[in-house]
């Protein structure tokens, strides 16, 4: 079958990644995800964090796998967890399970009050961030000025939280680091391709000092997929989108 010009790009993108990627069922914890879902980095940084061994299984989304869709029949989506064969399906949902499942470098605060916050500001990172940000990639004029003041507009709320703090979890990592994660490594890729700011270090200075420590943290920094082929994907994601609105 003929590829369409995104599938090619995507795929360009991934190189041989595909070749290995079989479910082995060999691990008690497997991720389902891609290799650039913001929602699947979700999943690795935590599994990191806690010091959990796993097995990742990257999809290719124009050819998902049974395994995938047996295990997220109603979405079918990625991510999915498989913890000693049971699956979990939505990141945010995903991150509480591993949080509660294996205590240690707790993630979310025990205090009610700091938990609902964590959880709100996550859905808004969701709802209202993460669409705003994917627009700004896939649109141009009017449309993608207005994706950009609406990103920029829930950025600094954003930004107002990490006041007097390292991470949005305190000293050290937690939930909404992990929920707001992607941010750090995907907005400058998204800046660079497009040619937009959305993170002006001097509007910025806080996020801005935390998108570095959160993309430099050991833990976290070898799962970044490598940013040329990123950039690639997304001009080929672009392409396609303004070509079908012409
Ligand atoms: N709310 C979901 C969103 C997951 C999501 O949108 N995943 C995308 C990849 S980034 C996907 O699997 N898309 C496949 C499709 O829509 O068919 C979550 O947090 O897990």
């Amino acid at each position: 079958m003929k590829k369409t010009y995104y599938q090619a790009q995507f795929l360009r993108g991934i190189g041989d990644v595909f070749a290995d990627n079989i479910f082995t069922n060999n691990f008690p914890v497997a991720g389902f995800r891609t290799w650039t879902s913001p929602f699947g980095f979700r999943i690795v940084h935590a599994l990191k964090i806690k010091g959990l061994e796993y097995e990742t299984i990257l999809e290719d989304l124009t050819n998902k796998s049974d395994s995938l869709l047996e295990y997220n029949p109603i979405y079918k989506k990625v991510p999915v967890l498989v913890h000693n064969g049971k699956p979990i399906c939505e990141s945010l949902v995903i991150l509480e399970y591993i949080d509660e499942t294996w205590n240690q470098c707790p993630l979310l605060s025990q205090d009610p009050y700091e938990k609902a916050m964590a959880r709100f500001w996550a859905k808004l990172g969701d709802e209202k961030v993460y669409p705003s940000i994917r627009s700004a990639i896939i649109s141009q004029g009017k449309e993608q000025e207005e994706a950009v003041a609406t990103a920029v507009g829930n950025l600094k709320f954003i930004d107002e939280l990490l006041k007097g703090k390292k991470f949005f979890g305190g000293d050290t990592i937690g939930y909404l680091d992990l929920a707001f994660g992607w941010m750090a490594n995907l907005i400058s890729i998204v800046e660079e391709t497009v040619n937009i700011k959305l993170v002006n270090a001097e509007i910025f200075p806080l996020l801005s000092t935390w998108m570095n420590n959160f993309s430099d943290h050991p833990k976290i920094k070898e799962l970044w997929p490598p940013r040329d082929k990123v950039i690639e994907k997304f001009i080929g994601m672009r392409e396609l989108s303004l070509r079908k609105d012409a």
